[in-house]
């Protein structure tokens, strides 16, 4: 490939009469723009360890006030993109979150689509679009696009939960905003329980149907379960996984980003197809192992860690038992733009 001119090699008073157009020449960033045979990533493989991360959010539990915060939230940033990006990777943001007892988060609705993965504590809820989801270690709540959303606690510990959100890409398409709003009062039925068993709905003349979004709570119950009774016909080798979808229609839950839950089993090592969409990690239960083309994670509970696209993964099972995985990934949104491939 030919190695192309720089703007060096541009009279000084041409460069400035192009800066003074705003106009800029292509070919001495054309490289970067578009490198040979794979992106360059700011995506760095980055580990949160939940070790590290709990005294400190805790902290600001002491430090500031709900009602100086609105949300209590340690954005787990991404050193590869800038930390004040507050980005995980190209358009993945993660926060930790923290809600102490008897404290209100008060109801807003945005554009970007957010979910919560539970990771600690009891007695905490949030109420969607005048649901109330309970808050369980290892459940997924979804917050979609434009949709009211709030957090009560009437426990008695501090609760703890992942944000994972698309904000990231929202932003940059200079389409995020909130609306703030008063208390929602609680309207609808359970969904998790209306759409609790695989392959039976709620029978389309009745049901929540019409809704975008018919479910909003995933109980880490119920997905444990399907993850084990797929276990127990997967041969070996073959990677137990679940997809969070919408159950009306079997698309994935949200527009933007993927959600799975895996099972890694006793002894088991899984190289992962290599994919253009970045990942996120969250170990749920168990212990693993995480090498990002190289560099090599140990994941505890409720540790978190990232990677790049492109970059091929291994998952290694370090539990006695079996250990449980939450991944979150950009694969919805690269397949709806058409630029998502699988090498294999
Ligand atoms: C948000 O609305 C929440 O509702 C949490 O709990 C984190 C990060 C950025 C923008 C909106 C929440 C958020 C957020």
């Amino acid at each position: 490939m030919e190695t192309l001119g720089t703007l060096e090699d541009l009279p000084l008073d041409y460069r400035e009469a192009l800066t003074a157009r705003n106009l800029v020449p292509l070919w001495p960033s054309l490289r970067a723009v578009l490198p040979p045979g794979r992106p360059a990533s700011k995506t760095r493989p980055t580990q949160w360890t939940y070790a590290e991360l709990k005294p400190l959010l805790l902290q600001a539990g002491e430090l500031t006030p709900i009602e100086k915060a609105e949300r209590r939230v340690l954005v787990l940033a991404n050193p590869g993109h800038g930390l004040e990006k507050m980005q995980a990777s190209a358009s993945i943001y993660l926060g930790m979150q923290l809600l102490l007892p008897g404290e209100w988060a008060p109801a807003h609705r945005h554009t970007p689509n957010a979910v919560r993965m539970i990771v600690e504590g009891e007695g905490a809820y949030t109420t969607v679009d005048g649901e109330k989801c309970p808050m369980s270690r290892g459940d997924l709540i979804l917050t979609p696009t434009g949709l009211w959303h709030e957090h009560g606690h009437d426990g008695t510990a501090p609760v703890v939960w992942l944000d994972v959100l698309d904000l990231p890409l929202v932003y940059y398409m200079e389409a995020s905003y909130v609306t703030e709003g008063e208390a929602q009062t609680v309207t609808a039925e359970a969904s998790e329980r209306a759409y609790a068993r695989g392959g039976v709905l709620p029978t389309p003349m009745f049901n929540r149907s019409g809704r975008r979004y018919p479910m909003l709570r995933y109980p880490w119950q119920e997905v444990r379960a399907a993850l084990e009774a797929q276990a127990a016909d997967a041969p070996a080798g073959r990677p137990v996984q679940v997809s969070y979808v919408n159950p009306e229609t079997g698309d994935d839950c949200q527009n933007i980003l993927g959600y799975s839950a895996l099972m890694l089993r006793p002894g088991e090592t899984l190289r992962l197809p290599v994919r253009s969409p970045a990942m996120v990690f969250h170990l749920i239960e168990g212990a693993a192992g995480v090498d990002v083309e190289g560099t090599a994670f140990e994941l505890a509970e409720a540790d978190t860690c990232c990677a790049p696209g492109y970059a091929p993964v291994t998952l290694i099972n370090r539990a006695d038992g079996p250990s449980f995985v939450f991944i979150a990934d950009e694969a919805p949104l690269q397949k709806k733009l058409g630029v998502y491939e699988c090498r294999g």
